[in-house]
């Protein structure tokens, strides 16, 4: 079929919202109309270049290439076919992408880390999981790649069955959308890697759509104080209606904050969410965290950036923890549910996280105005009536 996405055609150019040839779903695969798809700076960082390569430097390191690219992981549909052997979903499912696919066997899915299955390491490799061909073709017949083998961007994608969460219909697709990204990195990097507790001290660094999830986890688990910390005024009021007991536009403010709310025994859970994690941005989270506490890289940085500096000496004499996550140690399968029974009560906050929504042609003005700080999460809206 012949359906319309937005395309990158390399590093530095615009999102590019064009037709493209989409093959029917095979063996283990799903069709699915798009209802909503998050903006994510990770796909900002594809476009920036800090996550991706040209294609002539990944042909040179002799790896695939990636472009060109159908941007968007953080999607949320309705199956519209599905593949032999698939029997979990059926047409009319309402689904939710995982950025990463989970397959459910293997030795890391087994143990509870679906957050790290073999199929899902490759979220950045193009192709299918299934076989590794494609089923998403440029007009001229070229093979399209899908971010994170998942293609958001796009009217209608074709997808693994392990790339899909199954939910329940009564719950609004635009909602349910950040859920594939922005609320499991988020939360999962305060509850499950930072392991907030009941009257902690909690630090966000970077309150966009990951980190105000963050935000959102230490209230639910019952923080007793959070701090949020990001250069926009916007971001640091949206902040206080999301969670926050107070704010800081710097993470040296934050420290000066932290030191008196605490009385000098500084934060127990730290997660650094910015735009982009530079190489100083760990030694602020360090500075902020208590002794035995822990600090959560969450953020992406550059693919070039190899080293970091912080005061090595502290870190081991005050016993602290520096953490990384990928989808913030969640379980797609287990803990998107569980994410959306939080929304059903009322206590995860999505509908408000959503300050702008775009139609697919206004992708590039959806993410200038995540350049200028305007959103807490823009999303793509494929249908009003269907994402509703
Ligand atoms: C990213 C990680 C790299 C692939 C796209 C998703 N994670 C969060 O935004
Ligand atoms: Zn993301």
């Amino acid at each position: 079929m012949r359906t319309r996405g937005a395309i990158l055609h390399g590093v530095g150019k615009p999102w590019s919202v064009e037709e493209f040839e989409l093959d029917s779903p095979r063996a283990g695969e799903v069709l699915v109309r798009n209802a909503a798809a998050g903006m994510c700076h990770s796909d900002e960082h594809i476009l920036t270049g800090d996550l991706s390569a040209p294609n002539d430097v990944m042909k040179a390191m002799g790896m695939p290439e990636m472009f060109p690219l159908i941007g968007g992981h953080e999607g949320s549909g309705v199956v519209v076919e599905v593949g032999d052997g698939v029997t979990d979903l059926e047409p009319g499912d309402h689904v939710v992408m995982s950025f990463v696919s989970t397959c459910g066997r293997c030795r890391w899915c087994a143990s509870g880390a679906q957050y790290l299955c073999d199929s899902g390491s490759l979220t950045m490799v193009p192709g299918m999981p299934t076989d590794g061909t494609f089923r998403h073709h440029t007009l001229s017949g070229q093979g399209l790649g899908h971010l994170s083998k998942v293609g958001a961007f796009a009217e209608h994608t074709v997808v693994a069955e392990t790339s899909l969460v199954k939910i329940d219909p009564d719950i609004p697709l635009r909602a349910a959308a950040l859920v594939a990204c922005a609320v499991p990195t988020g939360f999962g990097s305060m509850a499950n890697r930072a392991n907030v507790r009941g009257g902690d001290t909690a630090v966000v660094i970077g309150c966009g759509g990951i980190g105000m999830c963050a935000v959102q986890a230490a209230r639910i688990r019952g923080a007793a104080q959070i701090v949020a910390v990001d250069p926009s005024e916007f971001k640091r009021q949206s902040a206080l209606e999301f969670g926050a007991t107070h704010t800081a536009a710097s993470a040296d403010e934050a420290v000066e904050l932290v030191r008196d709310l605490t009385r000098g025994v500084m934060a127990d859970a730290v997660v650094l969410a910015p735009s982009l994690v530079q190489h100083d941005t760990p030694a602020a989270g360090l500075a902020l965290t208590r002794k035995g506490g822990t600090c959560v890289i969450t953020g992406m940085s550059s693919q070039t950036l190899t080293s970091i500096d912080f005061n090595v000496q502290d870190f081991t004499l005050m016993n602290k923890t520096l953490a990384g996550t990928i989808l913030g140690s969640m379980n797609p399968r287990s803990d998107v549910p569980m994410l959306l029974e939080l929304y059903g009560s009322g206590q995860l906050k999505l509908d408000e996280m959503i300050t702008t929504t775009y139609s697919l042609d206004q992708i590039n003005e959806g993410y200038e105005d995540l350049r200028r700080d305007r959103n807490v999460r823009g999303v793509i809206v494929f249908d009003e009536e269907v994402s509703a």
